[in-house]
């Protein structure tokens, strides 16, 4: 296993809890607690929580009452949907769409970091040197100094609470568990901002208490909270974070103790107590999937089974209920029957992304030896090709669409541009070469989703154009035109360049980066979620900064600019959904 260098400044501090090199994950002093379902399999030869349509903001970060509302809109939504399916479809231009269109057959279709130079880096034995880029070295000081604006305002205004609000200069709060500050620790630290760190370790050491009588989302708290301080805790070394990790991994428990053993979405962590929305005994497909790789690697590293257990057993009921539509899960799941209910909308956006993402990263962090989560994945991405995956009219841009009870809608939200990635990631595995060549497509029209805005960036919501035409590729419905600060496209990226070292990925990142410094920077610190990338002379500043702004979107940037190949080496770690780095177990033993 290689050694990741420690930023640049670490160094030079005192305390103990920064050593000098970041520590190997913990695989070492911790017995491997996984039982192989079958004997391993080879590769046969070749073979969110967001809002549904309109906002699909991460966002159950209203306030409870609030986010009772917007999930029952969503379900609303959906029977919306349903109902919808038998009127004409409205196209973004208020035409009718052609009854082609409409009906369409679903069938038819490091070496060394010039920025960290004071701690030998260890490359591979056999990797060669790449030269320093200066390039690279520039513009991993501006996600530094992002980062840093980012965080000035977050100390500034918002201290110790969930999220910042930079242009009202206050903070919001959800669950009231410092949010952005946790999300955003092992961000500081491979980007060796080390005097941040610091002040955010004493702030979880003296004042991170889970003792809080306060609703918590199981999903949310477990990627943001317990894999931000597993992560932190591999990369650090530092037991501190082990033991905030096991606190909150404990009094997520309750959430499981249900009729059917899938998890109902919300837990008091104070009372032990876990509940579904007053509304429906309902959870999300993608919420209750994946806290896997979280709850897995806090079983390995407490050796406690239990953790394990019940992730694994809602995979296994999952694995096995009826109700797929090759491979393709329905949205939501009753925590009473264990059933898939409101069946027929199929999607990789909003609600059952990253079940597909967890499906292919718990079987990598398992050592390949869960043939179960290999055929689900495998299946998907074929359920995938036949059902949503079209081209655009004007450019051929290939991109993933829903399916709304055998209805295609050319609708992607950008959470699908997480898709790119974890192809790429599944193919530098062992998976097929077309799951390559889908994701560099994937890829191209990811960015068309920026490049194609006025502001250089995304909106939350795309709308493709099937028709030939030379017209454009991408619309926008008036109500879809925010960006979120969100990272899965600068996640794809970084996959991308890593795998193929294509300079052009960088580019792409860089130019995002400089959009968002144009157009979301806020002057007193921070950077706020936008209303309309098609307006740059009034984006829209809505006030919020995400807490995936520092866990995710700024830490992927610095990844993809970092020539050091060996920094959290994608053949030792596998990144959680908030892009929190957990180690590839080791081998069971023979
Ligand atoms: C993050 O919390 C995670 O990446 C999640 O998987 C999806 N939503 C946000 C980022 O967009």
């Amino acid at each position: 296993m290689g050694v990741v260098a420690m930023p640049e400044v670490a160094p030079t501090v005192g305390p103990g809890f920064l050593p000098k090199v970041i520590p190997e994950p913990q695989r070492p002093k911790v017995p491997f607690l996984h039982k192989s379902q079958t004997k391993k399999r080879l590769f046969p030869n070749k073979r969110g929580p967001p809002r549904l349509q309109d906002g699909n903001e991460s966002d159950s970060q209203a306030k409870p009452a609030e986010k009772e509302r917007v999930e029952k809109e969503d379900v609303e939504k959906v029977e919306e949907e349903e109902e919808e399916e038998k009127k004409p479809l409205v196209s973004w231009r208020g035409a009718i769409i052609e009854a082609i269109q409409a009906t369409e057959s679903p069938s038819s279709a490091h070496e060394n970091d010039a920025a960290m130079p004071s701690v030998p880096v260890k490359p591979k034995d056999t990797a060669p040197l790449a030269p320093v880029s200066v390039k690279s070295v520039d513009r991993l000081e501006t996600v530094r100094e992002a980062f840093r604006h980012a965080w000035k305002g977050y100390k500034e205004f918002a201290w110790g609470h969930d999220e910042l609000k930079p242009v009202s200069k206050s903070y919001g709060e959800w669950f009231g568990l410092g949010l952005t500050l946790v999300d955003a620790l092992d961000t500081m630290w491979i980007l060796g901002l080390t005097e941040e760190f610091k002040e955010a370790r004493k702030w979880v050491e003296t004042e991170l208490s889970f003792s809080k009588n306060v609703d918590v989302n199981l999903f949310e708290s477990t990627i943001r909270i317990l894999g931000g301080l597993l992560s932190t805790y591999h990369l650090t070394g530092d037991e501190m974070f082990l033991e905030k990790a096991k606190d909150i991994g404990l009094r997520l428990m309750p959430a499981f103790k249900t009729p059917s053993k899938i998890p109902f979405s919300d837990v008091n962590i104070g009372k032990g107590i876990a509940h579904p929305p007053r509304w429906t005994s309902d959870s999300t497909l993608a919420e209750v999937t994946s806290v896997q790789l979280e709850f897995r690697e806090l079983s390995r590293l407490t050796q406690d089974p239990r953790y394990q257990e019940v992730v694994n057993e809602v995979m296994r009921l999952v694995h096995k209920l009826p109700g797929k539509r090759d491979g393709l899960v329905p949205m939501f799941i009753n925590t009473n029957s264990g059933q898939f209910t409101h069946k027929g909308v199929f999607t990789l956006g909003a609600r059952a992304d990253s079940y597909y993402e967890y499906l292919l990263k718990q079987w990598i962090q398992g050592g390949k030896t869960e043939p179960d989560l290999l055929e689900d994945y495998l299946v998907a991405v074929e359920g995938v090709k036949k059902h949503l995956l079209r081209t655009t009219g004007p450019s051929k841009l290939t991109f993933i669409g829903e399916l709304n009870h055998n209805r295609f809608n050319p609708k992607m939200d950008h959470l699908v541009c997480f898709l790119p990635g974890t192809l790429a990631l599944g193919a530098h595995n062992g998976l097929p070469d077309d799951h390559m060549d889908l994701a560099l497509q994937l890829m191209e029209t990811c960015h068309q989703m920026y490049v194609q805005m006025e502001t250089g960036l995304s909106p939350e919501i795309a709308q493709f154009n099937l028709q030939p035409s030379d017209g454009r590729d991408v619309h926008v419905k008036p109500a879809d035109g925010h960006n979120l600060l969100r990272p899965e496209t600068v996640e794809s990226l970084f996959y991308l360049y890593r795998f193929t070292k294509d300079a052009k990925y960088r580019d792409w990142g860089w130019d995002i980066l400089q959009s968002f410094n144009k157009y979301t920077r806020v002057p007193s610190g921070g950077y706020t979620s936008i209303s309309n990338v098609r307006d740059p002379v009034n984006p829209g500043p809505r006030d919020k900064m995400e807490s995936f702004f520092l866990g995710e979107t700024l830490k992927y940037l610095y990844l993809l600019f970092s020539d050091d190949m060996e920094l959290l080496s994608l053949d030792q770690y596998v990144f959680n959904t908030e892009a929190h780095p957990l180690p590839i177990w080791p081998s069971p033993p023979i």
